[in-house]
C-alpha cells in the first residue's frame, strides 16, 4: 500500500536526530505518547508518525512503534510473531514481574488463551445481550429523563459515567457498597500499561483498597446469581476452567468493562455536541445510533495505544525489528490514517465502513465486550436523541491519563424536544 506516501519528508522537530542505540534505517521520534501534552492534541503527531514511515523508533523509551492502520491491522492480526503473553504495556513480563497477576485473555497467547477466551465469549454472547437490552433501555431512558429537568450537565459525570455505572454493576452481578473502586481500578490498570513514570508511579501507589474490593468480588459467593459473573463462575462447574480461573476471569470483566465504555461513550457525547450537523442527522434517524458510536471511536480514539512484543527477528515493510522488542500500535493514527479513510479528521455518523476501525483490536484478541459495550452505547445514543440542540456549554477538559483518552468534564447545554 501507499507507495504515494512521502517518507523522508519530516520536517518536524518532534522527529528527531539519532541518539545512540538507535536502531539503523528506522525514522526517529522523540515524541512521548504518554504524557499529559500528547494526550491535549495527538493528531498533529499522528500525522507525522504515520508520515515518517510504515516503522517508527521512539527514542524517549526505546521501542518500536506503527501507527499506519495497515501496520496496525497487520500485527494485531499476527499473534505468533506479535505475542501478548510478555504483557501489552511497555513492562516486558519476561524481564519484571507485572504489578497484579496477568490477565488469561489479555496478557495470554494461544492455546492457552483461548481455552479462557471460550469462556468469556460465551458469558458476553449477543444471545446473553438480548435478556439485558430491555433492562439498558429502561436505564437509559432513566438517566436522559433526569437530565431533561435541567439546562446543562456535565457529559462525562452525568451521562457517559453514570449510565454505565448504573447498568454495568448490575449485569455482573455486584453488590451495591463498593461500587466507587470500580473506575478508579480499571485507571490504575490502564496507567499501568504506560511507562514508568509520574503517572504510573502515582497510579499504583494509590491501588491497594481498589484491589482488595476488586479482588474480592470476583469470589463466586460475592457475585449474584443471573449475573455475568455467575456465569463465568458456572462455567468452572462444566470442567471448561478451573474455579482460580474463573476468578481472575471476572476480573477482566472488572478491569475492561467500565472504563472502556464510560469513554467510549464519553467520546460519542464528545463528537455529538461539538458536530451539530451530525447530531441532526443522528437525530433525524436514530437508527443511525450504532454507526454513529463507531464512527465516534474512530474519531476520537479512546484506548490511544496498546503494545505486542516480537518472538522472532521480523521484517516490516523493510525495516527488522529484532526478536524480543516492545511494539507500540498507534490505534488512534491508524483509526484517522488518511490512506484508509476518506476525510479521516471529520466526523459523518452515516461513514459506511466505520466499524473497521481499531477500537476493538483485532485478531485473536479481538475484544469480548464488543456487544456489551454496543448495547450500552446505542441505547444511551437512543436515549439521548429527546433532547434538541445539544451543544457545550464549556471547554472540554481531559483527563489526566494515559493510553485511554477521554474527557474528565464536559458541560453540555441543551433545549427539551418540543412535541
Ligand atoms: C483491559 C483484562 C485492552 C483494553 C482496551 C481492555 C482490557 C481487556 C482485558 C483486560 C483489561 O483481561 O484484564
Amino acid at each position: 500500500m501507499n507507495s504515494s506516501r512521502s517518507e523522508a519528508a519530516v520536517t518536524s522537530s518532534s522527529v528527531a536526530t539519532r541518539p545512540p542505540g538507535t536502531p539503523a534505517g528506522v525514522p526517529v521520534s522523540d515524541v512521548d505518547p504518554f504524557s499529559i501534552e500528547f494526550f491535549e492534541d495527538p493528531h498533529r503527531i499522528h500525522d507525522e508518525l504515520r508520515e515518517a514511515g510504515p516503522v517508527v523508533w521512539l527514542s524517549r523509551h526505546g521501542i518500536f512503534a506503527v501507527a499506519r492502520y495497515q501496520e496496525v491491522y497487520d500485527v494485531l492480526h499476527d499473534w505468533q510473531t506479535f505475542c501478548s503473553s510478555r504483557g501489552v504495556g511497555l513492562s516486558d513480563f519476561a524481564k519484571e514481574k507485572p504489578w497484579r497477576p496477568p490477565s488469561l485473555v489479555l496478557e495470554t497467547d494461544p492455546p492457552e488463551h483461548d481455552r479462557a477466551r471460550a469462556v468469556l465469549n460465551r458469558v458476553l454472547s449477543a444471545t446473553v445481550m438480548k435478556e439485558l437490552r430491555p433492562r439498558m433501555i429502561a436505564a437509559a431512558d432513566a438517566k436522559v429523563g433526569e437530565l431533561i429537568e435541567r439546562r446543562t450537565f456535565d457529559g462525562i459525570a452525568d451521562l457517559a459515567q453514570a449510565f454505565p455505572m448504573s447498568v454495568f454493576p448490575d449485569a455482573v452481578g455486584l453488590r451495591a457498597d463498593g461500587r466507587e473502586h470500580l473506575l478508579p481500578y480499571a485507571g490504575v490498570a490502564f496507567n499501568a500499561f504506560g511507562p514508568d513514570n509520574d503517572l504510573r508511579r502515582r497510579a499504583l501507589a494509590s491501588v491497594a483498597p481498589h484491589v482488595a474490593w476488586v479482588t474480592e468480588q470476583c469470589q463466586r459467593e460475592n457475585l449474584a446469581p443471573g449475573g455475568l459473573g455467575a456465569a463465568v463462575h458456572a462455567a468452572s462447574d462444566t470442567g471448561a476452567i478451573r474455579s482460580e480461573e474463573a476468578t481472575l476471569l471476572v476480573r477482566s470483566l472488572l478491569t475492561a468493562g467500565i472504563d472502556t465504555t464510560v469513554n467510549g461513550i464519553g467520546a460519542a457525547i464528545y463528537c455529538l455536541a461539538r458536530f451539530p450537523e451530525q447530531w441532526r442527522k443522528l437525530r433525524q434517524d436514530s437508527t443511525l445510533a450504532r454507526a454513529a458510536f463507531e464512527e465516534t471511536l474512530r474519531y476520537a480514539s479512546p484506548v490511544q495505544t496498546f503494545f505486542r512484543t516480537t518472538t522472532r527477528p521480523v521484517e516490516v515493510e523493510g525495516v527488522t525489528i529484532p526478536a524480543g522488542q516492545k511494539v507500540l500500535l498507534f490505534l488512534g493514527a491508524a483509526n484517522r490514517d488518511p490512506e484508509r479513510w476518506d476525510d479521516p479528521d471529520e466526523v459523518r455518523v452515516d461513514r459506511p465502513d466505520a466499524d473497521r476501525h481499531l477500537q476493538f483490536g483485532g485478531g485473536v484478541h479481538h475484544c469480548m465486550g464488543t456487544h456489551l459495550a454496543r448495547l450500552q452505547a446505542e441505547v444511551a445514543l437512543g436515549a439521548l436523541v429527546a433532547l434538541d440542540d445539544l451543544a457545550p456549554a464549556g471547554e472540554p477538559v481531559w483527563s489526566e491519563r494515559m493510553v485511554i483518552r477521554g474527557l474528565q468534564r464536559f458541560d453540555i447545554t441543551f433545549r427539551p424536544r418540543t412535541p
